[in-house]
């Protein structure tokens, strides 16, 4: 957003396919999305070249044209010396760096000191590898799209990461034409919807700042209140909290949709921080491990029961019906939220979503005032409408920033660089492997859902797995498909061991699905100041074999069926009105 005016992909998902180019950076779609892999797979096949950069040799390295096993956590280094080498290779797009960017010079001061050959060591990245993937990049036809995810986001450079990436697609003149540019590939399937909607602490729905006074009346009148009513102050970020809870400033915390206790760093922690708080309230539709904290659960409905419009991670809104009613206590979020309002003073009265839709999202946000229930309708409900939709004729925009044309203040690109710093925690003699926790196919974030789809359990099972190389697994004398321990300086998990030649010696893998393999008792709670996101993706572990194999595998039972009791006796209430 601050580069290029728009925190979102430039271009759309369809549009993938017609790329020249496509690099994966930090981004594992064959697992992560797979609609999107498909994409990939497709542009492929039309003749895109692939360049994949991750620490893992990722299922779509197979394809691609050149693999960079980049080591976890030196994306600035890299990122860097590839624009060095772009620079340096006389692959620049110079009338578009003058005419739709600033800073340039600036921005070459930093970039200069960093080549591919300078930081081979660093990088892991073959510096000959380095400069043909630039070539490749920077010279596709007739577009090249950078795509990242967690492995850019669960960094400490993170921002910086993101600001690099815009940078690069800038310098090249892969930006501002139809099916190029930058591709932050939103993870969850409406991540991109709750921002869109202001589920931010410093926008209001449309991203319309809350520092904007004109902006705030115009919500202040809106919604009924008297001017100047509204903060004028950014709120907190959501991992701020516990932090907030310690310090006495939050003694109350409702969470809708979200189990801290499973997905976030440093998980045992975060339980005690909860027991402090005067009121805690979840509105979930399973009993998880965080619900079962709370002094008041709130039973909500599941994607089948509700209908709503998503955002997806293109900027194109959906709108999907509910294909079976409520059962027993449960309601949906939109009544919940607007039955408490109202009886907390402030009065919320809708009939349904699309009331909501219209009064708060279409008429307060005029990028989406085109998006109607009635195109999303349209097509036998295939329809959709990509925002900006600033009017009700206007189709969607797939691509943003046409002609070089951003939305900054200033109307041109910020280019902005950094130096490469080191990642929080270093491994030492003690800790001497890198755990990177990442996303497994099978099973979705907190398992709330897919672990309770008999199907997926039987796919994968507690208490998942942890890959290592085979060079590792010897050196520790771990044996694939074995238990084994994993520990850190904040605690201990048993998991199992997947020995795998896909993972580079000196760094282990583990996914954050598993409640007793639970690898959030080993993360740290460190995050970037710009953003406040966890460091998931760096800290410092050991392993060990475990040479009792049955105590291990009866531990493991006995733990795993201990706590599936514990949650089903804490939802037994409620379930009870359902049967
Ligand atoms: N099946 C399934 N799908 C999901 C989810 C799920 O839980 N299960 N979760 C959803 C969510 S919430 C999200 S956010 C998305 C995330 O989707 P992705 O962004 O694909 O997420 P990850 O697998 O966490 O990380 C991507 C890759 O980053 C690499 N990586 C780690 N460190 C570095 C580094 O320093 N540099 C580079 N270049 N790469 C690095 C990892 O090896 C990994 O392959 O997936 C969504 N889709
Ligand atoms: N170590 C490590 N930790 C991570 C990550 C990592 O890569 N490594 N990734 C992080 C990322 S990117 C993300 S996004 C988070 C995800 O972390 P969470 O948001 O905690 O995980 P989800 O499984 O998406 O949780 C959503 C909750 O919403 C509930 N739910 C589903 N549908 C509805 C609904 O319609 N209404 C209501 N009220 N509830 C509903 C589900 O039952 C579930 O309990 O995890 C983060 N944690
Ligand atoms: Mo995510």
């Amino acid at each position: 957003m601050e580069t290029l005016g728009a925190g979102s992909m430039s271009c759309g998902v369809p549009g993938m396919e017609d790329a020249g180019c496509l690099f994966l950076f930090g981004y594992n779609p064959n697992t992560s999305h797979p609609l999107v892999a498909r994409r990939v797979i497709r542009a492929r096949e039309k003749g895109a070249k692939i360049i994949v950069a991750d620490p893992r040799i990722i299922e779509t390295s197979r394809i691609a044209d050149i693999y960079l096993p980049i080591k976890a956590g030196t994306n600035i280094a890299f990122l860097n010396a590839f624009a060095n080498s772009i620079v340096s290779q006389g692959l620049m797009d110079k009338k578009f760096v003058e005419e739709h960017t600033e800073h340039f010079d600036e921005w070459w001061e930093t970039i200069k000191k960093y080549t591919p050959e300078n930081t081979a060591e660093l990088t892991g990245c073959n510096p000959e590898d380095v400069h043909e993937a630039a070539r490749i990049y920077a010279t596709a036809e007739p577009s090249s799209i950078l795509c990242w995810g967690m492995g850019v986001c669960q960094h400490l450079q993170n921002v910086e990461a993101v600001r690099m990436c815009a940078a690069i697609a800038c310098i090249t003149g892969q930006i501002g034409k139809p099916n190029s540019g930058v591709a932050p590939v939103r993870g969850q399937n409406n991540v991109q919807g709750a921002c869109d909607m202001g589920a931010l602490p410093n926008m209001f729905p449309g991203y319309q700042k809350v520092t904007d006074p004109e902006i705030r009346a115009k919500f202040e009148k809106a919604w009924g209140l008297e001017p100047g009513s509204l903060p004028s102050e950014p709120g907190y970020k959501v991992t701020q909290i516990p932090e907030l809870i310690e310090e006495g400033k939050v003694h109350a915390y409702y969470i809708m949709g979200e189990d801290p206790l499973q997905t976030e760093p440093d998980a045992q922690v975060y339980k005690e921080r909860l027991k402090e708080l005067d009121i805690f309230i979840v509105q979930d539709i399973f009993m998880t491990q965080t619900a079962a904290e709370a002094d008041v659960f709130l039973p909500a409905t599941s994607w089948g029961e509700h209908e709503g419009v998503f955002s997806a991670c293109d900027r194109t809104f959906q709108y999907f019906s509910a294909a079976v009613p409520p059962k027993g206590e449960c309601r949906h979020d939109w009544d919940i939220i607007a039955d408490l309002s109202t009886r907390m003073g402030y009065p919320m009265h809708y009939n349904n979503t699309q009331e909501i839709w219209d009064q708060e999202c279409r008429a307060l946000w005029p990028g989406a005032y085109g998006a109607t229930y009635e195109k999303m309708k349209a097509n036998d409900g295939c329809g959709h409408a990509q925002w900006p939709c600033p009017t009700l004729e206007h189709p969607g925009t797939p691509d943003l920033f046409l002609g070089g044309k951003f939305t900054t203040p200033s109307g041109k690109a910020q280019l902005m660089a950094c130096d490469w710093v080191p990642p929080t925690e270093q491994t030492d003699d003690e800790y001497p492997l890198v755990l990177t926790t990442v996303r497994e196919v099978g099973h979705y974030s907190c398992r709330s859902m897919t672990g309770n789809c008999k199907v997926l359990a039987g796919l994968a099972e507690e208490p998942g797995y942890c890959q290592i190389s085979p060079e590792d697994a010897e050196k520790y004398g771990i044996k694939d498909e074995e238990l084994m321990f994993i520990y850190s300086r904040r605690g201990r998990v048993i998991t199992r061991a997947s020995v795998d030649s896909r993972v580079l010696p000196g760094a282990v893998y583990m996914t954050y699905q598993w409640w007793v393999g639970k690898c959030n008792d080993l993360t740290m709670d460190h995050c970037d100041k710009n953003s406040v996101t966890p460091e998931d993706k760096y800290c410092a572990v050991q392993v060990e074999a475990v040479e009792d194999q049955v105590w291990a595998e009866n531990y493991l039972n006995e733990t795993y069926s201990a706590l599936k009791q514990r949650l089903r006796d804490e939802a037994a209430p409620q379930y009870e009105g359902i049967k």
